[in-house]
């Protein structure tokens, strides 16, 4: 039996998944217990000043699991983790592998909205923080969590708890248990959504397990990768494509940077040897630009694998020959399917296409708006399905029967065409999104945040274009007459929402109409074009 609102993949074709070997049976914490028994003394994670070792990592994962049992948690229960880029958070989620629970992948951006969304959608029993980050105290969000949710959580916090409970008390004697059933849902991860309410992603040991062996294979991944993590860690990309989970297959060496700036990151690439970096594009690009004002050069560095955002071929030149190292195109959705550029592939492939699904079970359809397959090399809808892509959000039946085919094909909402060499060149999207640098955005949601106030009357929330981000997020608001809202109203409503810090306009516009189509109906691409053009 598993956690209610999973959608599982048809019987026979796990039999066959499993046939094939793609899925293993083997539960996410055995990465971690087997290099732990091969490569004891290896440095597993470099947090601050803190080293840990393979061996004392596992051990200290084992504590922390007997520990988190202590405070009620076992298989099956879900546990929001909102933790920056730390050692606690990679114990905290092999610990919850480890009993079979299931941490909720939350990003430190996330507010009370969210998070509260999070627990209540899920049933969280229990809620893993920092105590402080950048000056936005966390123990008070989960105070505002609980209030919202009319209960208790079982809130648990690194550094100072104040009346929650400490994270450095969870330390208790390793205990048997039983093996965790691989078929069963490992994690929640996030997606940006397109919808009203964010969507919760379940992915199962198995197949989770199944990406990063493949993407470990595909990248080279092995003992000798010293890897930065200078994205947000709980993100599929630093987590999966093969980050951190693939470092901990590999044997590899995991460097936490607290945070994305060069002034954080290049001594620690400096300091610490760091050969593959994953980035963003316009993290790739800030990093770019400030080392060459700087004139710092990385000789260590070897690969820095760019994805989440489209890159263009220049910026992606640039990149490569400024940082003197391999890029790598990384084309994934935490719903699944993962796209890499090949290592030796040909050079203008890497640069120029967004490389090809990496593993063999992979299943790739380019359709057009009736679901036929368009001719070879023309532009349509990507739809995947394969082990490791999602057959259905978390408990979400209404939206799953428009975000999946029939046969279980994921809609990504990308618009991509195939090259004649088989690599895929994202060109655009269908869906309702807005992607910040890499940031998934629904409009969606922030409108419904905006007609909240009683003074909106009517909103809109478009992408900008914009050259360091790729889109920015604008809110076109109409007031009603008698409220003389200002656009800092406006902000700061939004902010006591309590939504998400990247999700807050950069901009905001209070017009006197939003543009109709003709069936009456907001026209956003015109809107979204008048905004563009006001900007320049
Ligand atoms: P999510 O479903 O929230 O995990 O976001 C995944 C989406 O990010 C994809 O469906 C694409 O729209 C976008 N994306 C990820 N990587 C790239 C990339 N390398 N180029 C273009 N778009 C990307
Ligand atoms: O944007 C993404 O969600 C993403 C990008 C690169 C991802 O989930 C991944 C690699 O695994």
């Amino acid at each position: 039996m598993s956690v209610a609102g999973f959608v599982a993949w048809p019987a026979e074709v796990a039999v066959r998944y499993r046939s094939e070997g793609w899925w293993s049976g083997r539960p996410l914490d055995h990465l971690l217990r087997s290099a732990a028994e091969q490569l004891a003394d290896h440095v597993a994670v470099v947090c601050g000043e803190r080293r840990v070792t393979y061996r004392e990592l596992d051990d200290r994962v084992d504590r922390k699991a007997s520990g988190f049992e202590r405070l009620g948690i076992t298989a099956r229960d879900r546990v929001v983790v909102q933790l920056p880029n730390v050692l606690e958070l990679i114990e905290t989620i092999f610990a919850l592998f480890r009993l079979g629970a299931i941490p909720v992948m939350a990003l430190p951006g996330h507010r009370r909205s969210e998070i509260t969304y999070f627990c209540r959608h899920t049933d969280a029993k229990a809620y893993v923080v920092a105590d402080e980050v950048l000056g936005f105290d966390y123990r008070a969000l989960a105070r505002e969590v609980e209030a919202a949710l009319g209960r208790r959580l079982v809130t648990i916090v690194v550094g100072e708890p104040q009346e929650h409970d400490a994270y450095e008390n969870l330390d208790e004697a390793p205990r048997d248990r039983r093996p965790v059933d691989a078929s069963e849902v490992a994690l929640l991860q996030l997606s940006g959504g397109s919808t009203g309410t964010p969507k919760l992603i379940p992915r199962t040991h198995d197949d989770y397990r199944y990406s990063v062996e493949q993407s470990v294979r595909v990248c080279g991944f092995d003992a000798s990768v010293r890897y930065l993590v200078a994205l947000p860690a709980a993100h599929n990309f630093p987590m999966s494509s093969p980050g951190i989970l693939g470092c901990i297959h590999a044997g590899a060496r995991i460097v936490l940077s607290p945070q994305p700036q060069p002034d954080v990151v290049f001594p620690l690439i400096q300091r610490e040897s760091i050969n593959v970096a994953a980035a963003v594009p316009p993290l790739a690009r800030l990093w770019l630009l400030a080392a060459r004002t700087r004139r710092v050069r990385f000789p260590s560095l070897r690969l820095l694998q760019i994805g989440g955002a489209r890159l263009d071929a220049d910026a992606a030149a640039a990149i490569r020959s400024g940082f003197e190292c391999e890029v790598q195109q990384v084309f994934g959705m935490a719903e699944g399917l993962v796209c890499y550029t090949r290592l030796d592939d040909p050079l203008e492939r890497i640069l120029g296409t967004q490389g090809r699904p990496m593993a063999p079970g992979d299943e790739v359809r380019i359709v057009d708006d009736e679901d036929h397959d368009v001719a070879e090399g023309d532009v349509g809808h990507l739809l995947t399905r394969g082990p490791y892509t999602i057959r259905g959000y978390y408990d979400a039946t209404e939206h799953n029967a428009t975000a999946f085919t029939a046969d279980g094909f994921y809609r990504t909402g990308d618009l991509v065409r195939r090259t004649a060499d088989g690599d895929l060149v994202v060109e655009g999207r269908a869906k309702e999104q807005i992607n910040r640098g890499g940031e998934k955005i629904a409009p969606l949601e922030l409108e419904h945040h905006l007609l909240a106030h009683e003074g909106i009357v009517d909103a809109a929330v478009v992408g900008v274009q914009d050259n360091l981000l790729g889109e920015r997020i604008c809110a076109a608001v109409v007031a009603h007459p008698k409220h003389a809202l200002t656009r800092k109203d406006v902000l700061r409503h939004l902010e006591d929402r309590g939504i998400a810090t990247f999700k807050l306009p950069d901009r905001v516009e209070l017009l006197p109409t939003l543009p109709k189509t003709k069936v009456g109906k907001i026209d956003k691409k015109q809107l979204a074009e008048s905004l563009h053009r006001g900007a320049r």
